[in-house]
């Protein structure tokens, strides 16, 4: 049977359409449009914020309650080291994070110590949470000073940080908590059946009322990581972890992710002192003070072999490598960066730097601001580079 020719073209036209649409919509899920390539002319906090779009899990249409066995929640728990002395800081932020949050999900609490927690500090907290609380002893070999670290060198480089005023510099269990962090905490056998993980710290403040699991969230978009704070570094404490990480880089180069964060990781435009002194790194980093992750990314091969170079080179003790550099770039170079999150939405503090939106779910903060304190604080914002090169998403 013959077609008319007009209809046959129009049937094309649609095919061809159809084809159009369904590759605008892949590109734009590929490939976020979020970047503000002409710089960060204005907060993007000061624009309402809202929840993120698609489907998100809500505790009023699913069973989150504290001791269900078949509850919504997924694999995943609330990580902190700490300190028996700082269980009063501890309780302010637990309490801030139940009224905004976990009071809703019931999320278990995971306390890590060096030392056992005292029966004061373990009835105080869970005392606080009707969630499930749970304390651990850091292994000795995932605490203890590695023997190939020479303390006589700790110490001479340790003296020199100091006199470049740099915090905790001889503080050794400062460096002991960071290579902890960097690659220790993953390892533990209480994490070994979970996949996600948030870390809180106590001190810190939330702010907004956040009503949909982010653990979830992380789980159905596929997130490897999410952060709320990015800033500059000092440069004194990480001399060598770039050149260390290139190193690493070129005895494995299939390590490098196809959608990475070299320009961010490398800008030295709008620092160009901080790039030198850090031999070629921006020193921008997620503030992984707050952090939502994945730890199959940490345990992962690419991750773990990275930390075990790092870990042999001892910048953890002759520098003061923090974790946040060591995950930042671990993140920025073997992750997708579209599998990386800014959650805009939840209000944060750590003296002294803020996140806090502009919405009504919000109190206690001001919308936009960035530090609370001097002024010369806000020089240590790297977010506008961050939102050059990688976006707001
Ligand atoms: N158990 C234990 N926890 C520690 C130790 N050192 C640090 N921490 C914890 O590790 C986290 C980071 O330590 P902080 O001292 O807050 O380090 P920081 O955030 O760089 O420094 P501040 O700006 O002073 O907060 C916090 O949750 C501390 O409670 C330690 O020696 N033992
Ligand atoms: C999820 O992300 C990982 C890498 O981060 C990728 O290997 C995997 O294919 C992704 N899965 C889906 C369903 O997109
Ligand atoms: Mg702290």
């Amino acid at each position: 049977m013959a077609i008319a020719r007009p209809i046959r073209m129009l049937g094309a036209a649609c095919v061809l359409l159809t084809l159009f649409l369904i590759f605008n919509l892949r590109q734009s899920s590929d490939q976020p449009s979020t970047k503000l390539t002409n710089g960060m002319t204005r907060d993007p906090l000061l624009d309402p914020t809202g929840e993120p779009d698609g489907h998100l899990w809500r505790a009023d249409e699913h069973d989150y309650s504290p001791d269900s066995a078949e509850s919504a929640r997924t694999n995943a728990a609330l990580i902190t080291l700490v300190r028996n002395e700082e269980l009063n800081d501890l309780l302010k932020t637990m309490r801030d994070l139940e009224r905004t949050w976990n009071s809703k999900f019931n999320y278990p609490y995971i306390f890590f110590n060096d030392v056992p927690f005292t029966e004061e500090f373990k009835q105080k907290t869970r005392a606080a949470t009707k969630a499930v609380v749970q304390y651990e002893l850091v292994p000795k070999e995932h605490w203890e000073v590695p023997d190939w670290i020479n303390m006589d060198l700790f110490r001479e480089s340790a003296q020199m940080l100091e006199e470049q005023n740099i915090q905790y510099a001889s503080k050794i269990s400062y460096h002991q908590m960071c290579r902890w962090n960097s690659g220790m905490f993953y390892k533990h056998p209480a994490l070994e059946k979970y996949r996600y993980y948030w870390r809180i710290e106590p001190k810190v403040q939330f702010f907004c009322d956040v009503d949909y699991d982010v653990f979830r969230y992380m789980e159905d978009r596929n997130k490897t990581y999410g952060f709320t704070i990015n800033l500059y570094d000092a440069p004194q404490t990480i001399a060598t972890l770039w050149p260390q990480t290139k190193k690493f880089l070129a005895a494995n180069p299939t390590y490098l992710s196809d959608n990475n964060m070299w320009d961010w990781i490398t800008d030295d435009q709008a620092r160009p002192e901080h790039n030198e002194m850090a031999n070629g790194y921006s020193t921008c980093h997620f503030w992984s003070n707050f952090e939502i992750g994945d730890l199959d990314f940490f345990r992962g091969e690419k991750y773990e072999a990275y930390f075990q170079h790092l870990d042999r080179a001892g910048g953890f003790f002759y520098e003061r490598w923090g974790d946040a550099p060591v995950h930042s770039l671990g993140i920025g170079l073997f992750a997708d960066s579209n599998n990386v999150h800014w959650f805009r939405d939840i209000g944060y503090n750590h003296i002294p730097y803020y996140n806090c939106p502009n919405s009504p779910k919000c109190s206690g903060c001001q919308a936009g601001q960035f530090f609370g304190g001097a002024d010369w604080l806000s020089k240590e914002d790297c977010r506008p580079t961050y939102f050059k090169y990688v976006g707001t998403h």
